[in-house]
């Protein structure tokens, strides 16, 4: 005990003394310095204070926090610019994916009775979480198959530590992870997630635990982890609440424009008044409910065209990119059972079939290129794979998309 208060003191003497390159605060009181230049260790002595105004033990914080190294392989991850682009179709060929679609409809069987109840409490419907679920973790397989999750406490602290840009939310995001460690909620080995932090079937910052979570079977703790949930529970309570999501109504429709009305119009309407003005389904069935307010929204020029209503809008609260928005729900009617969109994407291609999948996987990797198995899932090994063969074989643009095109061209080489 003495040896660590000792240590502390010089520690925190030697952060002082660097005075000029200090930015210094005071909290609760208390003064610390918190330099980009102090050693992780003088750092995690500073911060201290800020853990205790949290409520974080001296107890808890020392065992975490002196415990670990921090993880600054997360400094590259947080500037690292998108290792693909991607068109809007493809985006959502790879999102809303034959894998993922069936996988949805066994896990809709699997759970339904916890779905039931998760629509019943929250009023959010049970397809929209399965897309959410399977956008977010792949139905909870991170959860089972953590190989691209990291302990997330070295992640942020480093964050916390070192990375000048949005410094104040890794050190927030730090603080509650430790509060949730401080609730006997979870522990820092079972707290894996992304570089950023996110936890969970569906990737919990450990804000969204602390403040969006439930106790949704009962177990004592709350926990993004195990069982789906409380993480379905909590991430319905989080489009209701921060969201707005509204009970009973749908998130939109494809729909076609009359020549009077041009995509780019924000306007929000009723349904009804958009009916009248000559606003139809893309698949000529009714509006099922022509009171709900929505607006057009057309993702790229050239392609599918919608009607969006405020649940769209919660969806995308929970992680705000359209696109991104549009695949969960878009997913969520697929494992229901609706078909794809009706209107192409200029340039696009339909999404390839489970099984084309696994031949694009199962023919590279006879071809030496490594797409780290043949289970139909694009991830990150086959886009490698996928990119490496374009560029050896010269298919333009090189841009990792396993389609249509790949295909043909790897069954032509190969001949059988
Ligand atoms: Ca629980």
């Amino acid at each position: 005990m003495l040896d660590s208060e000792m240590t502390n003191s010089t520690s925190r003497r030697a952060a002082l003394s660097a005075l000029g390159a200090l930015v210094v605060l005071g909290v609760g009181g208390r003064l610390f310095a918190q330099p980009s230049n102090a050693t992780f260790a003088q750092w995690v002595e500073g911060f201290r204070a800020r853990a205790r105004v949290r409520g974080v033990s001296d107890a808890t914080y020392r065992r975490v926090m002196e415990a670990i190294k921090p993880d600054t392989s997360v400094y590259a991850l947080n500037r690292a610019q998108p290792e693909f682009h991607e068109e809007v179709w493809q985006y959502l060929n790879r999102r809303v994916s034959d894998w993922r679609i069936r996988t949805g409809q066994e896990r809709a069987r699997e759970h339904m009775a916890l779905l039931e109840r998760v629509e019943r409490e929250y009023g959010v419907d049970r397809y929209v979480m399965l897309g959410l679920w399977g956008m977010e973790s792949a139905f909870g397989d991170v959860v089972v198959n953590p190989k691209h999750m990291r302990p997330i406490i070295p992640a942020l602290s480093a964050l916390a530590w070192g990375e000048p840009r949005r410094r104040s939310y890794w050190e927030q995001e730090l603080l509650n992870a430790l509060v949730i460690v401080e609730r006997g909620w979870s522990d820092p080995k079972e707290m894996i997630g992304s570089w950023a932090g996110a936890m969970g079937h569906t990737q919990w910052m450990p804000e969204v635990w602390l403040h969006m979570g439930v106790d949704f079977n009962g177990d004592g703790r709350i926990s993004p982890f195990g069982p789906p949930d409380d993480a379905l529970a909590g991430t319905a309570q989080y489009l209701l609440r921060r969201g707005k999501y509204r009970r009973g109504e749908g998130w939109g429709y494809e729909v076609m424009l009359p020549s009077g009305i041009r995509p780019e119009t924000t306007e929000m309407r009723a349904i009804s008044s958009w009916q009248e003005r000559g606003v139809k389904r893309a698949n000529g069935k009714m509006f099922p409910r022509p009171s709900e307010q929505a607006r057009v929204w057309q993702p790229v020029a050239r392609g599918p065209v919608f009607l969006v209503t405020q649940n769209f809008y919660a969806v995308r609260s929970y992680n705000p990119a359209n696109t991104y928005a549009l695949a969960i729900l878009h997913l969520g009617d697929r494992i229901r059972g609706d078909g794809p969109f009706i209107q192409p994407f200029q340039g696009g291609e339909r999404m390839l079939t489970l099984a084309e999948v696994q031949e694009v996987q199962r023919r590279l990797t006879e071809l030496a290129f490594d797409t780290d198995g043949t289970d139909g899932r694009v991830g990150r090994e086959t886009m490698f794979a996928v990119r490496a063969y374009q560029r050896k074989v010269g298919l333009e643009p090189a841009d990792g998309y396993p389609g249509l095109k790949v295909l043909a061209r790897l069954r032509q080489a190969q001949k059988h």
